[in-house]
């Protein structure tokens, strides 16, 4: 039986390409170069199979290609923002995500960004490596103690109770959530955590606040001007969601006002291009979309990946089928 014609759109760890060849004819991106609209669409046009990531916009103008080869996207990441869901149902397009394998590691990275951000680690490091530490003082980069202060969490899903697990019993947090959509209250009670009735009560109440929601139309700038000037003055806000759902140019406004105290982001709007304005500001730390960036998760999730396409080219129903 011929293989299935599989092209990954960007470079993954080595023993996923190995495993992927055992049972798809595939095509590697071999300079890992982000690719354009028009390698896209002619991907869709000559693959069975297209497995691509954050770093691919499959809009409805890419999803229009004819003829039209590509049966699945098999997305290496859980979040699928980049891909117009009812333009790839519209063309008979399954679509499937990596979800649970990459939770902890991203909700690590919140709670680094968390910690960083509060005592402010990075402006720390800057000063070591531009050589301007002369030594410790009782007043030096004062920060905000994290230990017993409340967090905040705007979607209460898998990364967010991973987070929410390691403030509440790490780091004594009490726990507050908002989301339209709450999980079953068994997931709720071992945290303790308390439900608000609304994002507004959260961002009131909170000393930290998390964002775990999906990026989506409906989400795009959720945290806007209004919504920032409702958090503490002391507060801090972390992104690991999508750069979108807050509005980058009111959070830049924040931080360079006080409004809030700090903020820890690893996902900005438009990236890589992020407003050079971060760049200027002290009171934020910056990682570059890190947050299942490391090798156990990357590797699970091109496992998980290898796992949605083998099933769905038997004839099975991928276990995690989006549409
Ligand atoms: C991925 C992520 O690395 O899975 C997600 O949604 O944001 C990241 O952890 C990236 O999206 C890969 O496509």
């Amino acid at each position: 039986m011929t293989k299935p014609k599989a092209l990954v759109t960007r470079r993954w760890p080595e023993p996923c390409e190995a495993k992927l060849q055992e049972s798809f004819e595939v095509t590697f991106n071999r300079d890992d170069h982000p690719m354009t609209s028009a390698e896209l669409r002619e991907a869709l046009r000559d693959y069975d199979a297209v497995l691509p990531t954050v770093t691919d916009t499959l809009d409805a103008g890419v999803l229009s290609v004819e003829p039209l080869r590509c049966k699945i996207l098999g997305n290496f990441g859980v979040g699928y923002n980049h891909i117009d869901l009812a333009a790839a149902k519209a063309r008979g397009i399954t679509v499937t995500n990596t979800p649970e394998v990459l939770t902890d590691c991203t909700a690590d990275i919140a709670m680094l960004l968390l910690l960083m951000a509060a005592r402010r680690a990075s402006e720390g490091e800057r000063l070591i490596r531009s050589g301007g530490w002369t030594g410790w003082s009782p007043t030096q980069l004062l920060g905000t103690k994290v230990t017993g202060k409340t967090l905040g969490l705007i979607g209460f899903g898998r990364i967010a109770r991973a987070m929410a697990t390691k403030a509440h019993f790490g780091f004594g947090m009490p726990i507050l959530f908002y989301d339209p959509h709450p999980p079953a209250q068994a997931l709720i009670d071992p945290l303790s955590a308390r439900p608000c009735a609304s994002l507004e009560e959260v961002l009131k109440e909170a000393d930290f606040v998390a964002l775990h929601c999906p990026g989506s139309r409906e989400n795009h700038h959720l945290i806007d001007g209004p919504r920032l000037a409702l958090m503490k003055p002391g507060a801090i806000l972390i992104n690991t969601a999508r750069g979108d759902v807050v509005d980058n140019r009111a959070l830049i406004e924040a931080l360079r006002n006080r409004t809030i105290a700090a903020a820890g982001l690893d996902v900005y709007e438009g990236e890589p291009n992020l407003d050079p304005a971060f760049l200027t500001l002290d009171n934020v730390a910056l990682l570059p979309h890190l947050g299942s960036a490391t090798w156990e998760t990357r590797i699970a999730m091109g496992m998980r990946v290898i796992e949605n396409v083998t099933a769905f080219f038997d004839g099975l129903t991928p276990r995690d089928k989006v549409v």
